[in-house]
This record gives C-alpha cells, sequence and structure tokens, in this order.
C-alpha cells in the first residue's frame, strides 16, 4: 500500500490528484518551480518541494530534480499527471530502477504507443480497427507514390514519432505526394530526430471518439465508453463530451469491447486513451494515449467513478474496483476548456486573476487552481480551469453549461470563456453535428 505521493505536476491535474490522495488516506507531495511558490496545489498537498527555476525543462521536465525530490521526502510513488513526464519512457524506466511506484503503464507500453508505427502494428494485431494505409515505414519517394496510388487519393503522411497533430503533410494527388513525403521527412528529422514516416487514407471529415480504457496490469481490462473531441482548434481540444452524440449503447459496447480485450491482451496497466477517427459509421484507430486525459472527468461524471483513485489502486496491485458490468453510462457530460488567451488569435494571456467566483449547484464541477488574486505565471500552458456540466441527457447538460458560464467570474486576464456562451447558440452544437474542422470553420467566420 502506498502511503505518500509525490505529483509531478502542476495547475489543476496536481489538485486534482491531491484531492484523490486525500480521500485515500494518502500523503501527497507537491513540487514546484520558483515561479510557483504561490501556487494552490502547493497549498493543498500536505507537503511541497521546491524542484528548480521557472523553465518546464529545469524544474516540472527534470528527472534528477524528481527522483531527489523523492528520496528527500520519502514518497513511495508518482503520480505524472497529464503532459511534462506523463509519457516519457525513459523517466519511467529510471523510477522502475528506483524502485519507485510510477502511477501508469509500463515504460514498455509507453514507448511502443509513443512510436506510431509500432501502435499501429500492435493495435491491428489485436484487432483494433485501423486507418488503410502503408503497413509500416515507407522508405522513399518512389514507395510513397506506389502505396498512395495503391490506397487511393487523398492521403495522409505522418511522422511515426510525432503525433497530436506535429509531422503529417496531406498530398490531394499524385502531383502532391512527394513533396509531402520529403517535407513530412524533413520535419519529423527536424522535431524529432527520427525522420521515419508512414501513409495513411486521409479521412476528409471525421469525428475524433476515444475509448477510455482501464487495465489492471494482470491481464484484466475494462472500457468506459467514449468521448466525442472533434471540437479542437490547432490541436488543442476546447470542448469536449461523453457519450458521443452519434454513438448508440451497442456501438459502444462494441468498440468498447475490442479495446478493452486489446489493452487486457497486452497486460496494459492503468488510465488509457485509444483515439479513433470515426467517419461513416466506422472506426479508425490513429494513436493510444498513454495517461490520464486533460477530459477524463467527462468520463468520471457518466460512470460516477474517480479514474485518479483507480490509477492509485492499480499502482497498488489492488485491481480495479468495479467490472464491467458494473459500469453503466449514466446522463451527458460536457467539458469546456478555459485558457489565459486573448481572442482571436489564443495568445497567452498571463496575469493576475482580480477576481475569481467559480459557478457550483446540481451537476457542476470545476477544476482549477486559481484563486483570487493569483498570479498566472507566464512558463507554462495556458490551461488555468475546466468546467465540467453533467446532466440527465445532452440537452439538460447543455442547458446547465450555460447557466454556470452566466454564475462563472474570472476577472483580469483574456480568456477563451466568452467563445462558449457563442458556441451554445449554434444549431449544430444543439444537435450535436460536428467534425474535427467545425471548430476552426466556425471560428474564421466567427471572429474576422
Ligand atoms: C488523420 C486525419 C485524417 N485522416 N489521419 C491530427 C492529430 C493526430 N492525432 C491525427 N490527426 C489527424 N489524422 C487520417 N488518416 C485528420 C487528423 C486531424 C485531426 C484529428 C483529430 C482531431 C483533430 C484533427 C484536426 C486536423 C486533422
Amino acid at each position: 500500500m502506498l502511503d505518500k505521493i509525490l505529483i509531478a505536476n502542476r495547475g489543476e491535474i496536481a489538485l486534482r490528484v491531491v484531492r484523490a490522495c486525500r480521500e485515500m488516506g494518502i500523503r501527497s507531495v507537491a513540487v514546484h518551480s520558483t515561479a510557483d511558490a504561490d501556487a494552490m496545489h502547493v497549498r493543498m498537498a500536505d507537503e511541497a518541494i521546491c524542484i528548480g527555476p521557472p523553465p518546464s525543462a529545469e524544474s516540472y521536465l527534470s528527472i534528477p530534480a524528481i527522483v531527489s525530490a523523492c528520496e528527500i521526502t520519502g514518497a513511495q510513488a508518482i503520480h505524472p499527471g497529464y503532459g511534462f513526464l506523463s509519457e516519457n519512457a525513459r523517466f519511467v524506466q529510471i523510477l522502475e530502477d528506483h524502485d519507485i511506484t510510477f502511477i501508469g503503464p509500463s515504460a514498455e507500453h509507453i514507448r511502443t504507443m509513443g512510436d506510431k508505427i509500432t501502435a499501429i502494428e500492435t493495435m491491428k494485431s489485436l484487432g483494433v480497427p485501423c486507418v488503410p494505409g502503408s503497413d509500416g515505414p515507407v522508405p522513399d519517394p518512389a514507395a510513397a507514390r506506389r502505396i498512395a496510388a495503391d490506397i487511393g487519393y487523398p492521403v495522409i503522411v505522418k511522422a511515426t514519432a510525432g503525433g497530436g497533430g506535429r509531422g503529417m503533410k496531406v498530398a490531394r494527388d499524385d502531383s502532391e505526394i512527394e513533396s509531402a513525403f520529403q517535407t513530412a521527412r524533413a520535419e519529423a528529422k527536424a522535431a524529432f530526430g527520427n525522420d521515419e514516416c508512414y501513409i495513411e487514407k486521409y479521412l476528409q471529415a471525421p469525428r475524433h471518439i476515444e475509448v477510455q480504457v482501464f487495465g489492471d496490469g494482470k491481464g484484466n481490462a475494462v472500457h468506459l465508453g467514449e468521448r466525442d473531441c472533434s471540437l479542437q482548434r490547432r490541436h488543442q481540444k476546447l470542448f469536449e463530451e461523453a457519450p458521443g452524440p452519434l454513438i448508440d449503447a451497442d456501438t459502444r459496447a462494441r468498440i468498447g469491447r475490442t479495446c478493452a480485450e486489446a489493452v487486457a491482451r497486452i497486460n496494459y496497466a492503468g488510465a488509457g486513451t485509444i483515439e479513433f477517427l470515426y467517419e461513416n459509421g466506422e472506426f479508425h484507430f490513429i494513436e493510444m494515449n498513454t495517461r490520464l486525459q486533460v477530459e477524463h472527468p467527462v468520463t468520471e461524471a457518466i460512470f460516477g467513478v474517480d479514474l485518479v483513485r483507480e490509477q492509485i489502486r492499480v499502482a497498488e496491485g489492488m485491481g480495479l474496483s468495479f467490472s464491467q458490468d458494473e459500469l453503466e453510462v449514466s446522463g451527458h457530460a460536457i467539458e469546456v476548456r478555459i485558457n489565459a488567451e486573448k481572442l482571436p488569435d489564443f495568445t497567452p494571456c498571463p496575469g493576475r486573476i482580480t477576481q475569481y467566483h467559480a459557478p457550483g449547484g446540481l451537476g457542476v464541477r470545476m477544476d482549477s487552481a486559481i484563486y483570487d488574486g493569483y498570479s498566472i505565471p507566464p512558463y507554462y500552458d495556458s490551461l488555468i480551469g475546466k468546467l465540467i456540466v453533467h446532466g440527465r441527457d445532452r440537452p439538460e447538460a447543455l442547458a446547465r453549461l450555460h447557466r454556470a458560464l452566466n454564475e462563472l467570474i474570472m476577472d483580469g486576464v483574456d480568456t477563451t470563456l466568452p467563445l462558449f456562451g457563442a458556441l451554445l447558440q449554434e444549431a449544430d452544437i444543439q444537435t450535436g453535428s460536428y467534425n474535427i474542422h467545425w471548430l476552426e470553420d466556425w471560428l474564421r467566420k466567427t471572429l474576422t
């Protein structure tokens, strides 16, 4: 059993983990940079330790600083949150060598899913539906041309070391494939030091649907349905919901079972997200994330479970507190991301919060680490809060979101909040008729 956990993160997710620890009777250790001495996660944790100067590379990303903090405080385990070191296989390997428990999957699983070609190969062999594609790396432009003609245009060239939208090029026809391949390869080399690329059929107007899975590391796994995360700008999600507006119970059970069986077969441990593009009623696997995601609260809301608690249980070897049969979707949940950014360009907008009042009431959850008078430092991600609402059905969740947005006060800095009021007026949002391009198209029309 764990009695002290170090949280290698900051902001709302660090606070989220402190809360789970406290409910479980586990002591929490916050780590922080000098820029975060006054941060809420530092105040809320049982202990706090400064690990370095403001830049992430010298604090939240510094493996020696974090391992030292663990040894000094006697924490037996590390929760990585999302971002930072959460999907760093080398970090997890080092923890394994130091006998510190990583609250997450094995270094090997992180490595497998971090290489997109290996991830696709693995998922395909486990019966997960994938996008028609090159079946592995494409060696040269001539091969790219042959494979693209075979798949049929349009195609997309992706870097195996990429993910999250980095290192991709679309080719609409034969005249574009060689330069798309060369460009993708050069960008991959520069960005990741790995120029290996693969090719897929380019799906033109899919939805981004992701399935939440959870493994116990001993060959058992469950799924917790899907989230629709199609509403994004430049690969930054802004509005997420669960369940997916188009997904019926039967479809959910089928894709969910496929995903749960896949991760069970590889003895996956902890939370994972299997990302799909969903078009014409079909799922196509694209990537797997081996961490807890920002939008996990919408899944927590509709299943009534604490995913961080389950992560800690699995890390302790206790297994999950529920079986698949006990998991049932209840109602509908929506999350909106509040970023300290100035519209219309989404320019980061750090500064002092002069007034903050969180909304409340039935079905409203506000995950944020800000407070009255807090100064948002300029060094980190601009996400400063997540508003999550839950209703008995989608219309109720939308009405509740509208109501909660009206209660919320966040003054002093510009945020993405004004977008959401406007978004809720849109017929397509009210009916759930959107795909991965909808938000960027709407922003182009609305913000100019
Ligand atoms: C695609 C695609 C269309 N066809 N793959 C972008 C992020 C990365 N996770 C995968 N991405 C895409 N892969 C094929 N075969 C379109 C995208 C894509 C996208 C995917 C999910 C959410 C938003 C997106 C925005 C633009 C492109």
